[in-house]
């Protein structure tokens, strides 16, 4: 039996829901053949894979199951979580690796109430418990009590927190904390931007000034953006991404409230659509309901074996 340890866990309910319906598809005995291929797709699709991206992993295990000489269902999970990790390499790298630059500075961006703000609170925690300082800029200047909000969390973890009143400039904001971080020697530098919705051009254009005035103070900062998206979205996390992306280039994708949505199968969609790292993964609203993100780890825990089904029926 696999190892419930890490995400596997936290996947729960989109194990379930896979399980619930591929593990009729796995325990069967036959011949691998086009309709197998199909009804696979099929329940890709439903567990929030994306027509594109479920697509594309049946092509992939249908090269794999010929190159490995496989033709019978029972090799077809084993093929599944290994086409799902080739999809998912190299999206799940860290994006910090050394210290090169202090302060290392990341930008959250994102649309409203994803959790952005709650994500770089626990990214705080994150960094502190390995031993390194912190500070966070309230770059929410425009959502009432999001000021406060990034204050309480500084309370709490002890994190100065730079902040202006609701209403001024976001990007003054942003500078103010690159000169705090600077003369405080910060290890990580976590700003906080307000949420917008894509059609917003004032705030998206206040975004890219925040950006800019940030590198002014340092030609390599921000040295990482990061998208939080809902998982209980869904699929429409595709197109906010890809208007973020256009507006300024992103590093990363932290994928919050994958707590009880069934809806994990998102993330290969993702992974596959942007090739971009998927860095953290939100768990709850709590300061350490944090997970780093593994491909290795979500491969293997997003596809059921006989085992996992009997477990889960257990
Ligand atoms: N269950 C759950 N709730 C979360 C998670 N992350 C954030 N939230 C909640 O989502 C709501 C919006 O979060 P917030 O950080 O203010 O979103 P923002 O508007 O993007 O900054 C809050 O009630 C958070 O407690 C998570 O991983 N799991
Ligand atoms: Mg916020």
């Amino acid at each position: 039996m696999k190892q419930k340890k890490g995400l596997f866990g936290f996947l729960s309910k989109t194990r379930q829901s896979l399980t619930n319906s591929l593990g009729g598809l796995f325990s069967r005995v036959g011949p691998l053949d086009e309709a197998v291929y199909e009804e696979l797709e099929d329940h890709l699709i439903l567990a929030d894979f994306g027509v594109h991206t479920a697509r594309e992993i049946v092509q992939h295990l249908k090269q794999l199951a010929k190159r490995e000489r496989i033709d019978g269902i029972s090799g077809l999970s084993a093929c599944l979580e290994a086409s799902l990790l080739d999809i998912l390499s190299g999206t799940d790298e860290d994006g910090n690796g050394e210290l090169a630059k202090k302060p290392q500075v990341i930008l959250m961006v994102g649309v409203n109430g994803v959790g952005k703000t709650t994500t770089l609170a626990k990214l705080a925690n994150y960094h502190k418990r390995q031993g390194c300082s912190v500070m966070m800029a309230a770059g929410d200047t425009y959502r009432a009590a999001a000021v406060e909000q990034l204050q309480a969390w500084g309370q709490r973890l002890d994190v100065p927190v730079i902040a202006q009143s609701t209403g001024s400039d976001a990007a003054a904001v942003a500078f103010d904390a690159m000169n705090s971080a600077h003369a405080k020697n910060i290890d990580y530098l976590l700003i906080d931007s307000a949420g917008r919705q894509h059609t917003q051009g004032d705030l998206m254009d206040q975004l890219q000034k925040m950006k800019r005035v940030i590198g002014k103070m340092d030609e390599t900062a921000p040295h990482q953006v990061l998208i939080t998206v809902d998982a209980t979205n869904g699929q429409n996390v595709l197109s906010q991404v890809e208007h973020f992306q256009n507006i300024l280039p992103l590093t990363g994708i932290c994928v919050a409230k994958l707590d009880g949505t069934a809806k994990g199968g998102m993330i290969v969609a993702l992974a596959n659509r942007f090739k971009l790292p998927v860095r953290f993964i939100g768990v709850g609203e709590g300061i350490d309901d944090l997970v780093k993100f593994s491909a290795k780890e979500f491969a293997a825990a997003l596809v059921p074996d006989m085992d996992t089904a009997e477990s889960l029926q257990a």
